[in-house]
């Protein structure tokens, strides 16, 4: 089993795992004319890149570090181990297919059951966000802070509708509204797991989602924690719910949660 705390090479090849990997997904981002995508579902896609990505950093990781399992958004689950690498190759694939910047590459180290490292790499913005469970959160090697905003009336929230894709019946519109209304601005993004490390680093001050995955707020969300936020589902239960995702500065949570 892995011992606490995570030993330093694992640090430092996850490091350069995710940068060698933002390489590469930079080189498909380069010639976007040319990428070759499908529909994964009617209004969801996968770009080659976002294969090769996984492939790329599971293959490293795995070789590298057998003993620890694998979970990933393209390539699956590995069999059960005490520890995996939860992995998001591209979160924001629709806005890295149009060439936006905001998509990044996402993972965590989870080691029975809790989060223990997590990286989120933004290649397009050259933004790196890192965390370690109880030591921190830094973005490009700077330690970063949630923001001291207050009140809702002076909060900028940022939301999505992946539930859109899905067609679901409940579909964050009606939530969009109401907390729109509330607040000084807002933002859609397109990458979960970006949007969480930003409540991090203070650039928003809350966050919120419904039906995400695992392996899109993994790493973001202990670099949110690590970094001062709150991070609860939209009936105010503390911890990772990706299904009802809420994260905030940690000073408008109770005034948010109204509104949910
Ligand atoms: P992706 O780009 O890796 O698919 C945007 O609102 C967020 O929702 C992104 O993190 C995006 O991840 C995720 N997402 C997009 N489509 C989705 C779907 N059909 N189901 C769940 N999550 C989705
Ligand atoms: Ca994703």
């Amino acid at each position: 089993m892995l011992q606490n705390p995570i030993d330093r090479d694992i640090v430092e090849s996850l490091r350069q795992v995710v940068l060698q990997a933002g390489v590469l997904a930079k080189e498909h981002f380069s010639r976007l004319d040319v990428i070759e995508s499908h529909k994964k579902g009617s209004k969801d896609l996968v770009t080659e890149a976002d294969i090769e990505v996984e492939e790329f950093i599971r293959k490293n990781l795995e070789n590298k570090f057998p003993e620890i399992g694998f979970f990933g958004e393209e390539t699956g689950k590995s069999e059960h181990r005490d520890s995996r690498w939860i992995v998001d190759p591209i979160d924001g694939t629709h806005s890295f297919f149009r060439g936006q910047v905001f998509w990044s590459i996402s993972i965590a180290l989870e080691v029975n059951r809790e989060l223990k490292l997590g990286t989120v790499y933004a290649p397009a913005l050259d933004e790196l966000y890192f965390a370690e469970k109880g030591a921190g959160a830094w973005k490009n090697g700077k330690q970063i802070r949630v923001s001291g905003v207050e009140s809702l009336s002076d909060a900028m929230v940022c939301t999505g509708f992946a539930c859109l894709r899905s067609s679901l019946e409940s579909n964050n519109l009606e939530r969009f509204n109401r907390v729109a209304l509330e607040t000084r601005d807002q933002r859609r993004l397109g990458s979960a797991a970006l949007e969480m490390c930003m409540v991090g680093d203070g650039r928003l001050d809350v966050f919120w989602e419904q039906n995400l995955n695992l392996f899109d707020v993994a790493a973001g969300a202990l670099i949110a924690t690590e970094a001062g936020a709150t991070i609860c589902n939209f009936s105010g239960k503390s911890g990772l719910f990706p299904a009802e995702i809420l994260v905030t500065n940690g000073l408008i949570d109770q005034e948010i949660l109204q509104l949910m």
